[in-house]
């Protein structure tokens, strides 16, 4: 519970330009797709007032971290690879070295 019969609370201060969380009666949400490869935590200092004369106040910071999901697919440095090789290579010979990026799990 935040203060008195009128309380209210909202946030006062966001650290990310990114906001992806709202506050309404006291409930974080997530209204906006989160990223983990574009912003990996979040900072929330938020107040609580109630409706007291004087009003009280006080805050707490929420740290929320994002953790990583697996949902970026390999992608290759070219769609298409063409090589051409002699028949009297040695074995072993190195045909090609192909490009990868991919998107590692945080676990
Ligand atoms: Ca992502
Ligand atoms: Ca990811």
């Amino acid at each position: 519970m935040f203060g008195d019969d009128t309380s209210a609370l909202r946030i006062c201060e966001l650290q990310e330009i990114n906001i992806n969380i709202f506050l309404l009666a006291g409930v974080i949400a997530v209204i906006d797709s989160l990223d983990y490869e574009s912003a990996r935590e979040y900072f929330l200092s938020i107040l609580a007032t109630d409706g007291g004369t004087p009003p009280l106040s006080n805050t707490a910071v929420v740290r929320i971290n994002v953790t990583d999901a697996n949902d970026n697919v390999p992608v290759f440095g070219m769609d298409v690879y063409h090589v051409e090789i002699a028949e009297d290579v040695k074995v072993g010979h190195n045909v090609l070295q192909v490009t990868l990026m991919i998107s590692i799990p945080n676990k």
